[in-house]
């Protein structure tokens, strides 16, 4: 399927596009997942219908191994990325908006950058993330699109390993509101 890139920031190293997160041709995604690493709906069940059982498998195991009590919000893990294009998925645990008393932001931003960070790690150069939380944990977009701009440039200002972050928006709707409350402040 095809992904439109709307606009970049960071030089180029950030792009906005409307497409279909399982479809991105990256060494990583990053799936919206819950803490039980179980598999879910949105992004987390398109995930796991189009990568196959093999993704699943290793959240099983990550869970018996290293995080018994499940993922916490903010964390990530990483996976291979079966089926998918991509070579990775990380997994990512996005707040429930309105029930971490005030740390939405603290976590979401974690989100991002631990993610980032896992990537790095696995000196992986390009990965695709979807609006993690805007959809069933109900952050809205525009405050997550401040929230996650601001954590991507603070860690690609201090990190210049990774090539390229691509957000990915299913809607158009969805990507013109992150364009109109994103904080990039280079081009
Ligand atoms: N590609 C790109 N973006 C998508 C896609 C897709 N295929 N599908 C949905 N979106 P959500 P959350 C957008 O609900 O809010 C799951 O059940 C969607 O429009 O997937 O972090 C998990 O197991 C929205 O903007 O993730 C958890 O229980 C964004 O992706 C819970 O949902 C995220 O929506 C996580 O909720």
């Amino acid at each position: 399927m095809n992904s439109t890139e709307l606009a970049t920031f960071m030089f180029g190293h950030v792009g906005i596009v409307i497409g279909n997160i399982v479809d991105q041709q990256v060494d990583a995604i990053v799936n919206a997942a819950n803490s039980s690493l179980m598999g879910g709906g949105g992004v987390d069940g398109a995930i796991h219908a189009a990568g196959g059982p093999q993704i699943l498998c290793e959240c099983r195991e990550l869970r018996r191994t290293c995080y018994p009590q499940g993922l916490p919000a903010g964390q990530s893990v990483i996976t291979s990325g079966g089926n998918l294009p991509a070579h990775y998925v990380i997994h990512t645990v996005g707040p429930v908006y309105g029930r971490n008393a005030g740390r939405d932001a603290e976590l979401l931003a974690a989100c991002y950058r631990n993610s980032l960070a896992v990537a790095m790690q696995h000196n992986l150069r390009t990965i695709a993330f979807p609006a993690i939380s805007t959809g069933v944990y109900g952050y809205p977009r525009a405050e997550a699109a401040a929230v996650s701009s601001e954590a991507i440039q603070a860690f690609l200002g201090s990190e210049k390993s990774l090539d390229n972050v691509r957000l990915v928006f299913y809607q158009r709707a969805d990507a013109q509101i992150f364009l109109q409350n994103h904080r990039f402040t280079y081009p």
